[in-house]
């Protein structure tokens, strides 16, 4: 007879019993390696021990100017995670290449062609010299793309009641959790500082109060600009983190209903200050 089940990446154990990729490294670079990965949003859901034997199976990859780190169309090696340098993304449009965005001495690129057993979505190109730390496909694998099946339970339920994301498609919304990171916050901690130019050092005045399902730190990103706002924590928080190039890549199509929402934050600065300030251009 035949018998149907569902997939459950638990009783994936086969690669459980590939031997374990061990790099290993001075206390200088395992140094650098930590304070390189800090910020990782990918690694911000693993426990401590799935963390360091993330560590364990980085290799450190030296790169020169121009070279290609990942080529659009291949298939994927490694994952990587930049400690210093600047990368260029480009992708082909019409036969063309065209640089969309760049790595600036932090990030991390070339999940998705082993998440998704996809062809490389983009060339990284670097742009002078620099140092990268690689994770092979099979540990990437075993260590991250496991606990996305975690990540998926955990957060599935929350991403599924933020009204931004409620125009997105369930797959779209699961691609969204694979990505994010969680980041607990103490009381007034300060979570995005705003960037004063020139200006006056005026005290600063509440504005507005965010709660479960609502979102902030999207207004630079929709428009370049620099911070406009400061954003601290009101008694201990946890936030879902995504990374600029994953927004723009997955929440691209959200745009619209965030620039509707600049407007009235527009109108709440007239409310309170009785003048406008243009947040848009
Ligand atoms: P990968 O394994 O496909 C290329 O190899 C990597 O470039 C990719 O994983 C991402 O980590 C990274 N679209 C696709 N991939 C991107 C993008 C991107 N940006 C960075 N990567 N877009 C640019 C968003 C700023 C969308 C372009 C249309």
């Amino acid at each position: 007879s035949v018998c149907a089940e569902a997939y459950n990446p638990d009783d994936d154990e086969d690669e459980d019993f590939e031997p374990r990729v061990v790099h290993s490294k001075s206390d200088e670079q395992r140094r650098r390696l930590q304070d390189a990965c800090r910020d990782i949003l990918l690694f911000k859901t693993l426990d401590q021990e799935q963390f360091s034997e993330v560590l364990d199976g980085m290799f450190e990859v030296l790169v020169k100017p121009q070279e290609h780190i990942i080529n659009q169309g291949e298939d994927g090696d490694n994952f990587y995670v930049i400690e210093r340098g600047v990368y260029d993304i480009v992708v082909l449009i019409d036969g063309v290449g065209k640089c969309v965005g760049k790595y600036d001495n932090k990030g991390s690129f070339g999940e998705l062609a082993l998440m998704y057993n996809t062809p490389r979505a983009a060339t990284i190109m670097a742009t002078q010299e620099g140092a990268l730390w690689g994770l092979d496909r099979a540990t990437f694998h075993r260590l991250i793309v496991k606990n996305n099946a975690k990540k998926r339970k955990m957060y599935e339920a929350f991403i599924e009641c933020v009204p931004l994301l409620k125009s997105l498609e369930l797959s779209e919304r699961m691609k969204i959790v694979d990505v994010v990171g969680m980041r607990a916050f103490k009381d007034e901690e300060c979570i995005i500082t705003q960037t004063k130019a020139g200006q006056l050092d005026n005290a600063e005045v509440e504005i507005a109060r965010c709660s479960r399902g609502q979102y902030f730190g999207e207004l630079a990103l929709v428009t370049n600009k620099p911070r406009a706002a400061s954003v601290y924590a009101v008694g201990d928080t946890k936030c879902l983190v995504i990374d600029i190039q994953a927004f723009e890549r997955l929440l691209g199509s959200c745009k619209e209903i965030m620039k509707r929402n600049i407007s009235q934050y527009e109108n709440q600065l007239v409310a309170l200050f009785g003048s406008s300030v243009d947040l848009k251009h």
